[in-house]
């Protein structure tokens, strides 16, 4: 029986199936970033981002393969008690660019930060791709602030809310290296590792024609 129970618990301690955002390759000419194509409850790192919508509750729609159905799946029902809470002292439905963080509770991520992107439909106007950008910079800021060291990013309206992709990884990669760019030594958020998450192979052709050709995504 002792035997058994060892075996049972070096598993668990082993958490087969789970990533280490700490052991992922970084981008050879951009050592802050990583490309990789998983699924993102699976990833252990500081935080992970949910693409939410306004009632940041999760999705409603059951079965639905969006990032906000699995991450809500995935982390259990105090998730989305405590997403009631912050919405309930906010009072009003997120806006479109901003960030909230929660606990990431049964996901190996300490925490989460819940974003809404812009809905699209067509080609983006100028408003949305300022909306867009700002998510990234509203998450950033928020896992700086909260003391995060790695931040695994999926690919922000680019599902369900019709964001064309290859723009999608243009705005992410952009106001991700200026935010980098702009941290001073030391400041919260310095030594960020910014983890570019794609789940699909459409994805990660993009993220590869932008970051370069050495960038894996493992
Ligand atoms: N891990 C990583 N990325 C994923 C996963 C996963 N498990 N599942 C999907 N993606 P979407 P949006 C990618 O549609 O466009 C929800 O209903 C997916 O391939 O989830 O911002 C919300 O409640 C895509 O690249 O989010 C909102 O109503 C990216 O995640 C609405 O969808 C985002 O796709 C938000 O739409």
């Amino acid at each position: 029986f002792l035997k058994v129970q060892d075996r049972v618990l070096q598993l668990m301690v082993a958490e087969p199936g789970i990533t280490e955002a700490d052991e992922l390759p970084r981008i050879a000419s951009d050592e802050r970033l990583t490309l990789w194509r998983g699924d993102i409850t699976a990833l252990r790192c500081d935080a992970i981002v949910n693409a939410a919508n306004s009632a940041l509750l999760g999705c409603w729609i059951p079965g639905h393969l969006c990032i906000d159905n699995a991450i809500h799946t995935f982390a259990g029902v105090q998730l989305r008690l405590k997403c009631a809470q912050i919405m309930q002292q906010q009072g009003y439905e997120e806006p479109v660019g901003r960030a909230k963080i929660t606990p990431g509770y049964n996901l190996p991520a300490k925490r989460i930060i819940h974003t809404v992107g812009p809905m699209t439909k067509g080609s983006p106007t100028v408003e949305q791709r300022k909306q867009l950008t700002q998510c990234y910079l509203s998450c950033l800021d928020a896992a700086a602030l909260d003391g995060a060291k790695s931040i695994a990013f999926c690919c922000i309206s680019t599902g369900v809310f019709g964001f064309p992709q290859q723009e999608g990884a243009a705005i992410a990669t952009n106001a991700a290296k200026t935010w980098l760019d702009t941290r001073k030594p030391g400041e919260p958020g310095a030594d960020m590792h910014v983890i570019f998450d794609v789940y699909t192979e459409e994805d990660e052709e993009y993220y590869r024609e932008i970051l370069g050709p050495d960038a894996k995504a493992g």
